[in-house]
């Protein structure tokens, strides 16, 4: 678990990176970074603080990050696009030129720019936010599919590796660390029998169906910002994970966040259903968002992709929550156990559904 940030750290770091900060405060919903909005003489930042336990090297994540947000700009710039800044995340350099600061604890800090007039949603309310979201991801694809530069930096090894997840889950219940494994013996031999499910993205991969690109890997809905005037998808965030992929790890967790009726830590998962209209607007706006950039079979396996996402999420929810919370941040006590029975709940709701989306999917190709 990583360290609390002292009070006064994040506007003494401010002025590091010469922001003039007449306020400081926490910011957003993310499970993973500390992040501030930062209001300064001369515009508005945001502030992030590096979680290192998750995120071990974060200099190469902040290269990523570098060389991604300049290619998407520049590949902006090529298509004549209005309003830049708002499209991409800028870095903002410290005083000294450096893209990141790392304060006496050791710990890496980085600022860009606040995209202001728009919003992250936990959940979308209606199809048109889904089709917006999900296009801006799909473009996002496309836009770093004529990336030439070094190959990105795997900033969490085998993040997507769900066979490793499953065995990383079934030793987490083995252990049991906090005594908490005789509470979710349902939910464990449920998900402890999935274990062909949680292989069948990367059989596919090692049989060379589905090939390695550039992907985002947490496309969660709230990690794209959408403009609150108009509604459409203004930028994706969180580029801390993007490395290489499977492009449908990138629909599937789209469709893991936004194909349902119910948040991801709601209390009562018996209330979580497919939210069909949200699926086939997802489905809709990814692929036209990727265009040209996908195989027929990176377009077609969507359900599937869907699926494997959601179970991959519940290994690490509730191993979480067995190894006692110690990677998601969490404001109250069981909330990684909700958020498993959700995705469990979810693996069911699209098994069930598998045959009229996989319709769907199939008539959009
Ligand atoms: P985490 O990895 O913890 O999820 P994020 O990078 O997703 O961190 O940031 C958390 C939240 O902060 C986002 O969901 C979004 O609401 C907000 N946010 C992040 N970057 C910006 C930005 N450049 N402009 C406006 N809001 C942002
Ligand atoms: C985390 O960083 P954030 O909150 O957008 C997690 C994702 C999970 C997601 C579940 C680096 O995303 O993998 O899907 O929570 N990010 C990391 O809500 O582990
Ligand atoms: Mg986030």
């Amino acid at each position: 678990m990583t360290r609390a940030v002292p009070d006064d750290l994040p506007a003494a770091v401010a002025d590091v990176f010469e922001l003039e900060p007449l306020d400081v405060r926490r910011y957003g919903g993310g499970h993973i970074n500390d992040t501030y909005l930062v209001t300064g003489r001369r515009g508005a930042y945001i502030l992030q603080r590096i979680n290192d336990t998750v995120f071990p090297r974060p200099l190469e994540l902040m290269e990523n990050v570098s060389r991604v947000t300049r290619h998407v700009r520049a590949r902006l710039v090529a298509d004549g696009a209005s309003d830049i800044d708002r499209r991409v995340l800028t870095l903002v350099p410290t005083g000294d030129g450096s893209d990141w600061h790392v304060d006496p604890d050791g710990q890496v800090w980085r600022v860009f720019l606040f995209i202001g007039g728009a919003t992250s949603h936990d959940v979308v309310s209606e199809p048109g936010q889904a089709y917006t979201a999900a296009y801006a991801f799909g473009r996002f694809q496309q836009q770093l599919s004529d990336y030439e530069g070094p190959r990105l930096y795997e900033t969490i090894p085998r993040f997507h590796d769900t066979v490793k997840r499953y065995a990383d889950f079934a030793a987490v219940v083995a252990a049991d660390p906090c005594g908490r494994a005789a509470e979710v013996r349902e939910e464990t031999d449920w998900l402890l029998g999935q274990r062909e499910l949680a292989g069948a993205m990367l059989s596919l991969q090692a049989e060379g169906v589905l090939p390695e690109r550039i992907t985002h890997n947490d496309t969660k809905l709230s990690n794209v910002l959408l403009d609150d005037a108009t509604g459409e998808a203004v930028c994706v965030l969180d580029l801390d994970t993007v490395m290489p992929g499977l492009s449908l790890y990138d629909f599937a967790d789209l469709c893991r966040s936004g194909a349902t009726t119910v948040a991801e830590d709601d209390p009562d998962a018996s209330k979580v259903a497919v939210d069909v209209p949200m699926f086939e607007a997802l489905a809709e706006g990814y692929l036209s968002g990727a265009g040209s950039a996908l195989l027929p079979a990176e377009r077609e396996l969507l359900v599937l992709a869907g699926e494997v996402m959601t179970l991959e999420q519940a290994y690490r929810f509730l191993g979480d929550h067995l190894a006692g919370d110690t990677y998601y941040q969490t404001s109250r006590p069981g909330q990684n156990l909700d958020r498993a029975r959700t995705q469990i709940a979810l693996v069911k709701a699209l098994q069930r559904h598998e045959s009229s989306l996989n319709a769907f999917v199939a008539g959009l190709s």
